[in-house]
């Protein structure tokens, strides 16, 4: 997934995590009597019967009757919010957050096979910053792509690095510049 030139901002996170912090902050049943799952009618809640703590929430986000949303928790801490958009039985989507509860990458598959191997980062105001790939999918981030905001429009962004041939420090072999236009402007060979 490459965009040279982009508004997307990560919207679409900030609306669910709503929801489901919501969820998770409103007092639930006390799972002790529930054997420690909470079923509702668009959502079931999964706890850890050794220590209480939410698991585990999965949300049939467009009431269709299908689950297609899984967000895994610690307590009132979300880690990863697990999405099967096209509700075909395969994740699609990863969203990890950090310790604040903030989107810190979300992860996609270019094969569409359950195997993440894409991770758009976004900067502190939610738009795309960074796109890392893992184009060979050994495990090692191979390819990363940097976006600065656009000339005159401070919620666009255009690419402007492209790194190749990322060692398993994060190293690149090759650097690949280009100009606020998106026009390429010169490579670098750096080992
Ligand atoms: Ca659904
Ligand atoms: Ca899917
Ligand atoms: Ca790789």
């Amino acid at each position: 997934m490459t965009w040279r030139t982009t508004d997307r901002r990560f919207k679409c996170c900030v609306v669910f995590a709503t929801a489901v912090f919501t969820y998770a902050c409103s007092a639930p049943p006390d799972p002790r009597r529930t054997n420690f799952e909470i079923k509702g009618k668009d959502t079931t809640a999964k706890y850890d019967p050794k220590t209480g703590r939410l698991k585990r929430i999965d949300t049939d986000l467009n009431k269709n009757g299908r689950m297609e949303t899984f967000s895994y928790w610690d307590g009132a801490r979300v880690l990863r919010i697990e999405i099967d958009k096209d509700e075909d039985g395969k994740i699609d989507r990863w969203e990890h957050y950090n310790d604040q509860n903030k989107v810190d990458r979300v992860g996609s598959s270019s094969k569409d096979d359950e195997v993440e191997d894409t991770w758009t980062y976004p900067d502190e105001r939610g738009f795309l910053a960074r796109v890392d790939s893992d184009t060979d999918r050994d495990g090692t981030v191979d390819k990363r792509e940097i976006f600065v905001p656009r000339d005159g429009a401070p919620d666009g962004r255009v690419l402007s690095i492209v790194e190749l041939g990322l060692d398993k420090a994060g190293k690149p072999a090759r650097r690949l510049h280009y100009r606020p236009d998106g026009s390429f402007e010169k490579s670098e060979v750096l080992r």
